[in-house]
């Protein structure tokens, strides 16, 4: 067994959106009581930890990640009694559970920004970012926010004069101001409060946006990017690091805390830093490359088609910069992000075939995986019919910015938000094939996916070779395997740009190969001048065992089909 203070390195977590996941009272929103009515579901996968996105009170402005009291569950998701029981009911299970921390910003409901908004002299005013307007009365600067706009709102305040605050993501978030310790000190309390009950872990909503430059210097756009000049001046801050340090001390460290920051933007320089564990700041970070790469010249609603070797190439930065210090995740999507099989797979002709071979060629590289609801069964992006559809507030505010913007039409608009828009990873969890797809019985927040009588939990698990027993045996591989934890990993140059591959090794002497055809054509490898320069399957097959595999009859042949993943671990 793996130590326990590591014991996210061979770890699988599943991430929760708890609106969309059970629905327990008919109201149509997923909530706590549904989760626990589910407990036996993840036993039953085998996961190892549940991350939970934010239960706590919220106006919902972004669907929980506007935060109006940290320490108080949502009604719409139940009691803190059912937070209680859900806590008991994983720990039973051995499951253990990954909070999600919104700490770069509160709701504008949030009593501290209530009172900071009300009056200049309030305590509180400092607790926030303000600036005066510019002489021209405008903006303090040209920053954007990420879901469209401006990053400031102006307040006007009793004496006729108009401040403006900062929010990097929707008016109803202002960032909070780190620069105060008594935020610090105030954010430290809360979180302690959760661990001490017994919390495993936590996730740190967008942590390397918290420390801001002084000044709030306006940037430059940075041309072919997803992300936005306010981004860039407020990513990894001047006191990031200080912060985190301070952070770890007063709070995860005293509790043995798994930690995992979102950082978007992060390169593996960045990563390392955070994640080094002598510097004592995250357990892991979340960075957004593979995310990134179908971004076009328009950023993240501007798709553009991903290579095999675009993906190997990411991996293999990551896996190689991060293997003397810090540690890796691996993750092909979550609530942000559109459905893995849509997006990078094949949904139409080998929707369960692509899902393994992405899962297993991700999630068999070192670092802790992370299984967003739904993945398990090859659930797909939706075919929304029209804007009234969507309830996302990203998705709204892009198609009101972007309806103003000449380089945008309707249907490049429209064809942006079917591939990319967050909806995809929203709607309802399909459990059967029964009304609103066993999610609930009534009428769920979001629409369910139409195709819910052929992709649905029910299904899957009564079919053996199915993707969700697929995913089940992954994870419990990726457990009992010490080398999937902490062994090296070496890519293998590609005789072919569909094939990619890699092997995992360590002192043992055992070794994992892994390797998948990443396409809908198969791939043939005609001669020995292919084979040279690619991994001699026929040979290594000889003294190895097949592990895991996508079809059924495993023969190690010249010949690849479509999406066929071969994973080999040598006799010992
Ligand atoms: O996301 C922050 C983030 O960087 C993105 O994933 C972002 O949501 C998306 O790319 C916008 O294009 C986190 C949360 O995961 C997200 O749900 C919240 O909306 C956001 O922070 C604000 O709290
Ligand atoms: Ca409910």
């Amino acid at each position: 067994m793996v130590a326990s203070a590591n014991w996210f390195r061979n770890a699988s977590v599943y991430q929760i959106y708890p609106r969309s996941f059970n629905d327990s009272n008919g109201d149509g929103i997923g909530d706590l009581r549904g989760i626990i009515n589910k407990l036996d579901y993840l036993r039953d996968l085998g996961v190892d930890a549940v991350w939970l996105c934010p239960i706590y009170a919220s106006p919902n402005d972004d669907n929980g990640y506007d935060i109006s009291d940290y320490q108080a569950i949502h009604p719409d998701f139940g009691t803190m009694a059912d937070f209680d029981e859900l806590l008991a009911g994983l720990h039973q299970r051995g499951i253990k559970l990954i909070l999600d921390m919104v700490l770069n910003h509160c709701s504008d409901e949030h009593p501290w920004f209530v009172s900071a908004k009300s009056d200049r002299n309030s305590p509180y005013r400092d607790w926030f970012h303000w600036q005066p307007a510019a002489t021209d009365g405008s903006a303090p600067n040209a920053w954007g926010s990420f879901f469209s706009g401006s990053t400031w709102e102006p307040v006007l305040a009793a004496d006729g004069q108009t401040d403006y605050y900062l929010h990097l993501f929707s008016k109803k978030q202002p960032d909070l101001n780190w620069e105060n310790p008594r935020v610090r000190q105030a954010l430290y309390a809360m979180m302690n409060w959760w661990l001490d009950k017994g919390v495993d872990g936590l996730r740190l909503d967008v942590i390397n946006l918290v420390s801001k430059k002084s000044g709030y210097p306006e940037g430059e756009a940075v041309p072919g990017s997803a992300f936005t000049s306010a981004f860039h001046q407020c990513a990894n801050g001047p006191r990031i690091h200080e912060f985190m340090q301070e952070m770890n001390q007063a709070v995860f460290a005293p509790h043995g805390a798994v930690t995992v920051g979102e950082t978007p933007g992060v390169s593996v320089a960045h990563a390392q830093a955070y994640t080094d564990p002598l510097r004592q700041e995250l357990s892991m970070v979340f960075q957004f490359e593979l995310m990134e790469l179908d971004s076009g010249p328009l950023g993240k609603f501007d798709p553009v088609p991903v290579s095999a070797q675009a993906i190997q190439a990411v991996c293999q930065r990551w896996q190689e910069g991060l293997v003397a210090r810090g540690w890796n995740s691996l993750y092909w999507n979550n609530h942000d992000q559109p459905r893995p099989i849509s997006r990078f797979g094949s949904p139409e002709k080998y929707r369960e075939l692509s899902g393994m071979a992405l899962a297993a060629y991700l999630y068999l590289q070192r670092g802790t995986v992370f299984i967003y609801q739904g993945e398990e069964i090859g659930m797909l992006n939706l075919p929304w019919q029209d804007a009234s559809e969507l309830r996302d507030i990203e998705a709204h505010n892009f198609i009101r910015e972007a309806a103003q913007l000449p380089e945008w039409t309707p249907d490049k608009i429209w064809n942006g938000l079917l591939a990319k828009g967050r909806d995809n990873a929203r709607s309802p969890m399909c459990w059967n094939g029964g009304r609103s797809a066993g999610f609930s019985d009534n009428l769920p927040w979001l629409r369910v996916h139409p195709e819910y009588e052929r992709i649905n939990v029910a299904e899957s698990r009564a079919r053996p070779d199915s993707l969700w027993h697929f995913y089940r045996r992954l994870i419990e591989l990726r457990r009992n395997l010490a080398l999937v934890g902490d062994g090296r990993i070496e890519f293998a140059a590609s005789p072919h740009p569909q094939l990619l591959a890699y092997r995992r090794y360590n002192a043992s002497g055992r070794e994992l190969w892994v390797a998948v055809n990443w396409g809908d054509a198969p791939v043939l490898l005609a001669d020995q001048a292919d084979l040279s320069s690619w991994p001699v399957w026929a040979t290594f097959a000889n003294q190895a065992e097949s592990l895991l595999a996508n079809y059924p009859d495993q023969s190690v042949a010249a010949q690849w089909r479509p999406w066929e993943l071969r994973v080999w671990l040598s006799l010992e």
